[in-house]
């Protein structure tokens, strides 16, 4: 038998995923939990045959430069493959997974939660209570905007963004959608969706925008400033898929001007940072990248690591591949 593949871990995984990791292959796990600096990435390519990278990784091409002749897979614990010089893996015929599917509905939840929690100033409540400002019932106190009857824009039509469509519908949002092409008929029919070939002329017909479409050399800036300012000022904007699409200081800007209702970010241009003027902001809903934060999520994402770096080990096409290197 072939012998078993040095597998270097950036991130402190689930339990049962690192024991599994152990038991099926030659596993160095990342005991101390922190972001992994360039140096220690550059060490990692070097000696691995395969490394399990999260989001808080740069594996860009000064890291890659460095890839040793062993380094052949980059199993990605996460779905989003934007902190992955792609390019570079496959000029190298790196192979590069990761993990789709298993975290859309956990995604979708936490992306309906802030449609809804955003415009009926949930967290603002809940902290007004704790605050001890809760008086008795007022007819006018607490106010939001009414959900159901408006109208959603989806950004990125893929398995996120048709989650979040199947829950806002059933909340009574009518359903929007901008993407590169139009989704197959039968799902369009389902979701009762609109298609939107023109971003911009569905930005200025939305009551609540979500972003769900991957960062890409294409979407970067996506919500521009150009394209914030066609926004109707009693819209929302929401975004559980990457900072990076929204022009952040240009949202700043509108949200603070009022010139946008609100917005709901879980996601952020310069993670971890936060524009600490985004936390002035009332009309915010700020999270830590929690999109995808379920424990059986993670479980679901390490047995998709384990079972890509198997299949590869084993000689064979490992099932998620983002970009297909050399067996
Ligand atoms: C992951 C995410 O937790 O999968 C993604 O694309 O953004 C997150 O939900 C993170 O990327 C782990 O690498």
């Amino acid at each position: 038998p072939k012998k078993r593949p040095l597998v270097i871990v950036t991130r402190k995984l689930p339990d049962p995923i690192e024991t599994r990791m152990m038991e099926l292959f030659d596993t160095r796990l990342n005991i101390a939990d922190k972001p992994m600096g360039q140096a220690e990435l550059i060490d990692a390519v070097k000696t691995a045959d395969v490394l399990v990278p999260t989001i808080t990784d740069r594996i860009d091409g000064a890291v890659l430069a460095h890839a040793g002749p062993n380094m052949r897979l980059i199993a990605n614990f996460g779905t989003g493959v934007d902190h992955i010089d792609l390019a570079a893996a496959r000029q190298r015929g790196i192979t590069v997974t990761n993990t789709p599917g298993v975290l859309t509905e956990d995604t979708a939840d936490m992306t309906m939660a802030l449609i809804l929690a955003v415009p009926r100033r949930l967290v603002q409540g809940a902290q007004a209570l704790r605050e001890g400002k809760f008086e008795g019932w007022s007819p006018t106190w607490m106010l939001g905007q009414r959900i159901w009857g408006k109208r959603l824009g989806i950004i990125g039509m893929g398995r996120i963004g048709q989650a979040v469509a199947r829950r806002a519908k059933a909340f009574g949002l009518s359903i929007h959608y901008h993407n590169r092409k139009k989704v197959h008929e039968s799902i369009e029919q389902e979701l009762e969706a609109t298609y939107w070939e023109s971003l911009d002329q569905m930005l200025a017909r939305m009551d609540i925008i979500s972003v769900n479409c991957p960062h890409t050399p294409a979407t970067f800036h996506l919500l521009s400033a150009r394209r914030l300012d066609l926004l109707p000022p009693h819209a929302y904007v929401v975004n559980t898929a990457r900072g990076e699409i929204i022009d952040e200081n240009a949202l700043v800007r509108k949200l603070r001007k009022g010139e946008i209702a609100g917005a709901g970010l879980d996601v952020f241009e310069h993670e971890p940072a936060v524009n600490p003027k985004l936390l002035e902001l009332n009309n915010v809903i700020l999270l830590p990248h929690m999109g995808s934060a379920t424990l059986e999520g993670r479980i679901d994402m390490g047995e998709k690591v384990l079972i890509n770096i198997k299949t590869f080990a084993d000689g064979h096409a490992p099932p998620d591949r983002v970009i297909a290197g050399l067996l």
